[in-house]
């Protein structure tokens, strides 16, 4: 094999976000973007030498080329096999569970998750560690160092390779093994849930389902899942058919951009339960005829009821949520009493927890739920875990999420996001945040007294690590709670995004809309920035 050393000229924006790099297909494609950030990961990392690197995306513009690009350096590099979803294409979930179940050295992801593809739209970039979890702080932090002083590349003079033949090849030590990219992700689903309950409520009618795929990676899996081994009727899926441009849409699964999925299950033609996934398959939006369940209670009620899943049964040793994700979970662990740990946002905090066995679950607010089966989120687990969950108890997800409330009382949410904001504007809304907090405990607004205020700082319990500025919390007291923090995913300007929260134990008051039940908090958000 020949392998090639190219000099290249050092870009200076290669910094990880909150999960891996995201930029613009333009920017992606500008001579040897790509080959330097893949370089620069590979001369942060150590020891990989002759070991397998897991590679697949979501199947968006621009992911086939740069699985050659990235197979070219790869063996350049040295690595001793290369494990590769068909077509290019893997779930997040699923790339995670491919890195664990074989024994890789590690994986890159090409997502930029819910961001819109196509040629005008949005391209990413992410590594994985052995334990099949994103990259913690410090390799990421390494990689953008190395990224800054990198001037040459190495690349295998190799032909493009055919990606949708599954089996192995050889070229020379280097093997090439393109694996089917649902095969092993159903297994580990069928290893966890009650396949067959599942079987016999959806055959027989009892739960009838829509999920919307969004034109992103969902699709393959969810008809494999639910039409093939579970006996759907196929039209219960929507836009399953992965396209490069997800459609022109925003794969991202709520009830702006999943309107369609809204719309139906607030209709009378709704079916008992319905989903939808983001653009590599890690997120989740659960609904129920006549209900849209917050990320934030969905964890909760997971957690509260996963002794009914086989995969749980022996109960579970602590849960996780991100600082802005409510405090509905937290409530539950109290009564389970088990440990339950506030995490900065991004999935690569939970990774220690795991690993160490601290918590069985965890999630975020942004549609993010998962659990100890694999190191990322997992859109259609989540959908999974519902369905065994109303298969199990028997009712509707209407009831299952009132009798929460009845028993925990309700946490009321919703997050704001103001978007593409200039970034210097964003910047001093944070000084001023900064400033702000120093002064605010004990202050008085309305019927809010502020408890606590100040920046999150994560001590990791596991390495001992400490992340810092991981956005504000002005805790109020009786529970309330205010957070802010930018966003560390977009492409365009800043995104500020406001957490608000409130505590209802009164269930008379349970059924109000949040937009109105929070409305003094939200003013007093808009009137702190
Ligand atoms: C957002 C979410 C965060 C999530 C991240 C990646 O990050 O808030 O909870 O982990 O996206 O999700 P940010 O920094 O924009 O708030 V995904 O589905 O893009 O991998
Ligand atoms: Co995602």
């Amino acid at each position: 094999m020949h392998i090639k050393t190219i000099l290249t000229q050092t870009y200076h924006d290669q910094n990880p976000g909150t999960s891996g790099l995201r930029k613009k297909v333009s920017v992606f494609k500008q001579v040897n973007y790509l080959e330097n950030f893949v370089q620069a990961i590979f001369d942060s990392l150590e020891n990989y030498q002759e070991k397998s690197l897991v590679i697949g995306g979501d199947g968006r513009y621009f992911n086939q080329e740069a699985i050659q690009i990235i197979i070219k350096i790869a063996a350049a590099n040295g690595f001793g096999e290369l494990i590769i979803g068909q077509n290019g294409l893997l779930s997040t979930p699923a790339a995670s569970h491919i890195i664990r179940k074989y024994g890789a050295f590690g994986g890159l992801i090409l997502s930029a998750s819910h961001n819109p593809a196509g040629e005008h739209g949005d391209f990413g970039i992410k590594y994985n560690i052995n334990n099949g979890g994103p990259a913690p702080e410090k390799d990421t932090l390494a990689f953008f160092e190395r990224s800054k002083t990198l001037e040459h590349y190495k690349i295998a003079e190799l032909p493009d390779i055919n990606l949708d033949e599954i089996g192995t090849q050889s070229i020379e030590a280097l093997k090439i093994t393109i694996i089917d990219s649902v095969a092993d992700y159903a297994e580990l689903m069928q290893s966890i849930f009650d396949f067959d309950l599942l079987k016999q409520s959806i055959q027989s009618g009892y739960i009838t389902l829509a999920f919307d795929a969004m034109s992103a990676i969902t699709g393959p899996y969810a008809k494999h899942i639910f039409v093939d081994m579970l006996g759907a009727p196929i039209d219960s899926l929507n836009n399953a058919q992965p396209l490069e441009d997800f459609g022109g849409h925003h794969p991202d699964p709520n009830l702006i951009y999943a309107h369609e999925l809204a719309d139906l299950m607030f209709s009378d033609k709704a079916p008992t339960f319905g989903a939808a996934s983001d653009g590599d398959g890690d997120r989740n939006m659960i609904m129920g005829k006549g209900i849209f369940v917050t990320p934030s209670d969905s964890l909760a009620i997971l957690a509260a009821n996963a002794t009914l899943i086989p995969g749980y049964a022996s109960g579970l040793k602590g849960v996780a949520r991100s600082m802005p994700t409510s405090q509905a979970v937290d409530r539950v662990a109290k009564k389970l009493n088990i440990p339950c740990y506030e995490t900065p946002t991004g999935w690569k905090f939970f990774g220690n927890l795991l690993d160490a066995d601290k918590i069985t679950l965890c999630g975020e607010e942004s549609f993010g739920t998962g659990s100890q089966h694999v190191r990322e989120k997992d859109g259609l687990w989540a959908v999974l875990f519902w369905l065994n969950l109303i298969a199990r108890r028997r009712q509707s997800v209407l009831d299952i999420v009132e009798e929460h409330w009845q028993t925990f009382g309700r946490d009321i949410y919703s997050r704001h996001d103001y978007e593409a904001v200039e970034s210097s504007i964003a910047q001093e809304i944070m000084s001023s945040l900064r400033e702000q907090i120093q002064t605010l405990p004990h202050q008085t607004f309305g019927e809010y007294t502020v408890k606590y205020a100040d920046e999150f700082c994560y001590h990791d319990s596991v390495d001992g690590s400490t992340s810092a500025n991981q956005g504000f919390r002005i805790g109020f007291e009786n529970g309330s709670r205010i957070v802010f923090r930018l966003s560390g995913t977009g492409t365009v300007g800043a995104t500020l995004r406001i957490y608000i929260e409130r505590f209802e134990p009164d269930s008379e008051k349970h059924h109000q809309d949040p937009q109105i039940a929070l409305a003094q908090l939200i003013e007093l958000a808009e009137q702190f920035c």
